[in-house]
């Protein structure tokens, strides 16, 4: 079963109570309620976690090495910013996906830049809440066809090994 690690930065605890003209009036519980019926559906085993602590998210991307195969990160405010939660995303090396829920490149100067786009497998920015649910979906079809490519290549070298007489 694949596991995947959802975190949502600071202050999106606030979505669908305040700024509804940006980021539109879908709670961050509807979204998580979302997330996880999909989960449970396509059985992968789901995580979400939100904080507004950047060494929170840091702390729990190092935690997430050995326990998830990937992670889907809204960093929120931190994108801009955090060269510790890059550096985390960098030292795990877990496949992880940016979402934003507008899309940053619109917006102001300052949004356009985003310490972790260098360090994520993909990022999708100004679908809203469905950003995420693509997010999912990309990154669970990208980590089972690199675990499927994973077994036919040891399948492969150990039949080789075995047409050379090898014992493996
Ligand atoms: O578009 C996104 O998802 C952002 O990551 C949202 C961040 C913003 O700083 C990024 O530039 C783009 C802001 C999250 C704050 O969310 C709120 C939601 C409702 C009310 C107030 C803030």
């Amino acid at each position: 079963m694949l596991r995947l690690l959802v975190l949502h930065g600071p202050n999106l605890n606030l979505l669908g109570t305040r700024e509804e003209s940006i980021y539109g009036t879908t709670t961050l519980a509807e979204v998580d309620a979302t997330l996880a019926q999909f989960a449970e559906e396509h059985q992968i085993g789901m995580t979400i976690r939100q904080s507004n602590l950047e060494g929170e998210l840091v702390t729990w991307i190092q935690e997430a090495k050995g326990r998830f195969d990937g992670v889907v990160i809204n960093p929120a405010g931190y994108t801009h910013t955090s060269v510790a939660i890059r550096d985390a995303i960098a030292a795990v090396a877990l496949p992880t996906v940016e979402v934003h829920l507008t899309n940053i490149h619109q917006r102001e100067e300052f949004r356009h830049k985003s310490f972790i786009a260098g360090v994520a497998l993909a990022q999708i920015s100004g679908f809203g809440p469905n950003g995420y649910l693509l997010a999912v979906r990309g990154l669970a079809d990208h980590l089972k066809s690199s675990q499927l490519r994973g077994v036919r290549s040891r399948r492969s070298s150990r039949d080789q090994s075995k047409r050379r007489g090898g014992s493996k």
